[in-house]
């Protein structure tokens, strides 16, 4: 069972569990397969950024709603919206929320934005697992995102994955590619993008960008159980373990995000309460008087 968190959306749907401490964030544009536009994302970005700060969430499932009442086609995410592509990016139009030229703030908004790449940083670097859950097409810039969740479960019947980003001359060389390739290997990586073949859930299962193959009606529920069964973790090693498995791949920004985390550790020691109360008390730290662990 959900509740809702908010109402303020139009894109999106924002949930979050009544028995079990995840939240469920949807595109919710079923009509253009789930494309994205920047209201979209912008939306997508304040979920995401409200659910990375929830204490009390350890899990997040990123879905598409569905079906299209057009023609009943399911879809996760289809990508940036090319009906509002323009020169520099993704462009807010008149009557989006931030599309009103009168006001000056949203007026720098209105350039093109490709800022689906923050996004992708946010789901990266939050310190819970994030679920892509494909109840249908991942395609494009919403291949990548499936690409950059922690783990993928996809619909047996309806989940279809397909790189178009060469066919409508884009490219997303981050994540979306590269990282692709940690997974699945370079050949295939490099044929995903080069090709542009559309593949099965079970075709992506064998590749390795999906962890499960689900029934279509028991999709959500089986993304329920395991984000029952993560969130019944030590916070604090899956943290550290989504940020060991980063770690490599991300360089400085790696041990950064990593080494914050060792910080916030450290900070819990008596060691380091000595050194915060010995600054106060205007006094040396007496710390002589911890040991050089081994
Ligand atoms: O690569 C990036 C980026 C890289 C770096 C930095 C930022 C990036 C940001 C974004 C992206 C990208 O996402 S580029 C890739 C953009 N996406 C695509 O090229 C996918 C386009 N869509 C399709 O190939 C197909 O529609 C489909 C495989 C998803 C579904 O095919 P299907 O089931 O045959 O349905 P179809 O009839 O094509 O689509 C249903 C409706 O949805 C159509 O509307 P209608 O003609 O009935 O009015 C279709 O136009 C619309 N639709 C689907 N996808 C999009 C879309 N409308 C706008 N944008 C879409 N992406």
């Amino acid at each position: 069972a959900w509740e809702q968190v908010t109402d303020e959306f139009e894109d999106i749907t924002y949930h979050r569990g009544v028995d079990v401490p995840v939240v469920r964030i949807a595109f919710d544009r079923p009509e253009v397969r789930n494309a994205f536009r920047p209201g979209t994302v912008d939306e997508l970005y304040a979920a995401l950024d409200h659910a990375r700060k929830q204490a009390d969430i350890g899990c997040v499932l990123l879905t598409g709603n569905g079906p299209s009442s057009e023609d009943g086609g399911w879809a996760f995410c289809s990508g940036g919206d090319q009906s509002v592509r323009g020169g520099s990016g993704y462009e807010y139009r008149d009557g989006d929320e931030a599309g009103d030229e009168d006001d000056p703030l949203v007026k720098e908004a209105r350039a093109g934005r490709l800022h689906i790449l923050e996004v992708q940083r946010l789901i990266r670097f939050m310190p819970k697992p994030v679920v892509a859950v494909v109840p249908g097409w991942a395609v494009g810039g919403g291949h990548s995102l499936h690409v950059i969740c922690d783990l993928t479960l996809a619909s047996d019947e309806h989940a279809k994955f397909l790189q178009t980003d060469p066919d409508v001359a884009s490219f997303d060389g981050g994540f979306g590619s590269a990282y692709l390739a940690k997974q699945i290997g370079q050949k295939k990586a490099r044929e995903v993008f080069f090709r542009g073949k559309t593949y099965s859930a079970e075709e992506a299962e064998e590749m390795g960008m999906v962890n499960e193959v689900i029934p279509h009606e028991e999709l959500e529920e089986v993304a329920i159980e395991w984000a029952d069964e993560m969130t019944k973790k030590s916070p604090t090693a899956m943290r550290m373990l989504k940020y060991s498995f980063n770690m490599t791949d991300d360089g400085m920004v790696g041990q950064q995000v990593f080494a914050g985390e060792a910080t916030r550790l450290a900070y819990m020691t008596d060691e380091a309460q000595e050194g915060r109360d010995a600054f106060l008390e205007k006094r040396e730290p007496a710390f002589r008087d911890y040991p050089w662990h081994y």
